[in-house]
């Protein structure tokens, strides 16, 4: 059997319901045939459902790589989340369910957002803050997060928001990179009962951070003593929150931006060297994220929605502020872990907020396969009506116990495709129109055109190549932050003399029906003795034996075959590790995609090593198989989970 069908094997097939389709924003195919036959109208047709304060003059200018969108037009971004929504029925509506992990709780209706924001807007103006200027945002998941980024927004300021997680160093040198003015963090954060020491490392970061003015530091820990004691207050240039927030005005007139005008800048890992500073601008962002929200998720207007991203990720941005918020919705947000204090966490906030739309990524719910569904079947998951997946493959058997057992094979799942640089969701489903297949991420978005290439370029039909999009759309990057050469090379040269043709990094390959099953970032397809096989499609393989909970794939170089494949393997509770389970994984794989796949290596160990988004650091797996000194290790999760598997790995060898 040929390595590269074996997803194509995955023949399950599901339609909408049909009684989600009957009442669904979009239940007829249509809306994806028309769009497609022209991206300008159907992004023009969208746009037009924002508040605009000018409306533009031209649609879309296309200089490749360069795009500009909506030009001559006008708006504010928070004007569009939380203005346009006060003088009608949503004024008293929750915006924001927010649950502290520690149990406390705060809802804020959209009245509320609007006089927090505006303070918010005013308390950056007091600190020199001016149209233009970058602001880093280092918080954790606190209603204040939303509140800061729509402050900025307000006022045309840029904001880059640095994941929580993320270091001294890291946050240094996104500071640095982007020539922040003011630092909003806070004396901490809750993680699983500890406290992250937010303004500690921001202090630790700060001392080579010249272009920093001022810091403002939202007090999160207020109930105990010795509060003030996790934020050491430098005079003259830090300030509360709470405290400066009593100083300004109540409201603030949001300034005028043009639609190209900057939003913010998010940094993301490239292949290799420092992180990439993703520029995104006004008036395409807030259109791709405002229509993906709408027509991904069928939002209506009582919905109750869920995305467990972290607003340091781009998830966050696009599916926890912008796009929500754009609509209107009614949404939970949650500081901590899904595991605390007990694994059933995440059930429990959708059965007591009724969360009707819940979104979130693989690696989640291969967590929660591992721990076992009574944490599930405690709670009345009955509100639920869709589901969605997004920041990696999502193997058939972990979209298949999503579907039974947080799906109770009732909602669609969505399986959405995207990255930091597209702004919004590219590739997905639409719930009430496409059949969905266990692993697909199905066909793109309407207004959205890809392509499957090979190398030279040549559109291949059915089969694996080059994922490519072929037409600009709004919410995509204008640019890396400083650096516009980094830019054109990094997304526009895959193929010779084709700058309009865009270069996601990813494999993918097409089935019969036209769907499109995304096989990962290209540097993850091995290549064993000339037969290309996704690292998914063995991990996939391996999970699908009742043993394996979660397994990561990698290449290891082989004399002979090129690349052979080691895996790396976490057990189901129930399981112990031993050498016949060890040829039995192998046998297993061999039988699902044939001999070629078998694994030569299989090392079974407690936890994968993750980057603090949760994906598998495959790059450090590679080194551990290839028996390389380690790498860099300060993205990860977890550094003590790399170290112990090397160990493991000499030991076994
Ligand atoms: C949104 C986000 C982007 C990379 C992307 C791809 C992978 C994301 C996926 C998916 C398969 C999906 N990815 N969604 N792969 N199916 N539904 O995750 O952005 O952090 O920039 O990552 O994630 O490899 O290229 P980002």
């Amino acid at each position: 059997m040929s390595d590269i069908d074996v997803l194509l094997q995955e023949t399950r097939s599901f339609p909408p319901p049909s009684d989600f389709r009957v009442t669904a924003r979009v239940h007829d195919a249509r809306l994806q045939d028309d769009a497609s036959m022209d991206p300008v109208n159907f992004w023009a047709r969208e746009a037009s459902e924002l508040t605009w304060s000018k409306p533009w003059d031209t649609v879309l200018e296309w200089t490749p790589p360069h795009a500009k969108w909506f030009q001559g037009g006008q708006l504010n971004a928070s004007v569009n989340c939380v203005d346009r929504h006060i003088h009608g029925p949503r004024r008293n509506k929750a915006a924001i369910i927010w649950e502290g992990e520690p149990g406390d709780r705060r809802t804020f209706t959209y009245w509320d957002m609007y006089r927090e924001v505006n303070l918010a807007a005013n308390m950056l103006k007091k600190l020199g803050v001016v149209k233009g200027d970058r602001v880093a945002i280092y918080l954790p998941m606190i209603p204040e997060a939303i509140f800061a980024m729509l402050a900025c927004a307000r006022i045309g300021a840029v904001h880059t928001v640095v994941f929580g997680g993320f270091s001294p160093e890291s946050l240094r040198d996104r500071i640095n990179d982007c020539g922040c003015k003011v630092l909003i963090t806070a004396d901490g954060g809750y993680r699983r009962g500890q406290i992250v020491p937010l303004k500690r490392n921001a202090d630790e970061a700060l001392k080579d951070c010249p272009t920093i003015e001022h810091v403002l530091v939202v007090m999160r820990r207020r109930s105990g003593v010795g509060d003030e004691t996790f934020a050491e207050m430098q005079e003259g240039r830090d300030h509360w929150w709470h405290r400066l927030k009593r100083q300004v005005p109540k409201h603030c007139e949001p300034e005028v931006m043009d639609a190209e005008d900057l939003l913010f800048i998010l940094y993301t890992s490239g292949t290799t060297g420092k992180p990439k500073g993703i520029v995104h601008t006004t008036g395409g962002y807030m259109t791709g994220v405002a229509s993906t929200t709408k027509y991904v998720f069928d939002l209506k207007e009582e919905d109750v929605y869920w995305c467990t991203a972290d607003i340091g990720w781009i998830t966050g941005h696009s599916y926890l502020v912008y796009g929500p918020l754009a609509n209107g919705a009614t949404q939970v947000v949650y500081e901590g872990a899904p595991d605390w204090p007990e694994k059933d966490r995440f059930w429990q906030i959708c059965e007591r907020y009724g969360v009707s739309i819940f979104y979130t990524a693989p690696t989640a719910i291969r967590a929660f396969m591992k721990w076992g569904t009574p944490y599930v079947e405690k709670h009345d998951l009955s509100q639920l009506r869709l589901l969605g997946s997004v920041g990696e493959p999502i193997n058939p058997e972990a979209w298949m116990w999503y579907h039974k057992h947080i799906g109770q094979e009732r909602c669609p799942i969505v399986d959405t495709w995207w990255q930091t640089e597209t702004g919004a969701i590219m590739i997905t489903p639409l719930p009430g129109v496409t059949a969905t297949k266990p692993g697909s991420a199905t066909t793109p978005f309407p207004g959205i055109k890809t392509a499957l290439l090979d190398t030279a370029g040549n559109e291949i039909g059915v089969g694996g190549g080059l994922l490519a999009i072929t037409h600009p759309w709004p919410s995509m990057l204008r640019t890396i932050w400083g650096d516009d050469a980094r830019y054109v090379d990094t997304y526009f040269t895959k193929w010779p003399n084709r700058l309009d043709l865009y270069f996601p990094g990813d494999g993918a390959k097409r089935d019969d029906d036209g769907y499109l099953w995304i096989l990962g970032r290209v540097d993850d397809v091995l290549n064993v003795a000339g037969h290309r096989i996704g690292t998914m499609e063995v991990e996939s393989a391996l999970v699908d034996h009742p043993a394996v909970a979660e397994a990561a794939v990698v290449g290891k170089a082989h004399e002979i075959k090129g690349q052979a494949i080691a895996a790396f393997v976490s057990l189901r509770a129930g399981f112990t590790p031993s050498g016949s389970l060890r040829d039995e994984l192998r046998e297993h794989v061999a039988m699902k995609i044939g001999a070629l796949a078998r694994p030569d290596d299989i090392l079974f160990s407690a936890d994968l090593p993750k980057t603090r988004s949760g994906k598998i650091m495959r790059r450090l797996l590679r080194d551990i198989a290839e028996g390389r000194a380690l790498g860099d290790t300060t993205t990860l999760a977890d550094p003590s989970v790399v170290a112990a598997l090397k160990d493991q790995y000499e030991a076994q060898e």
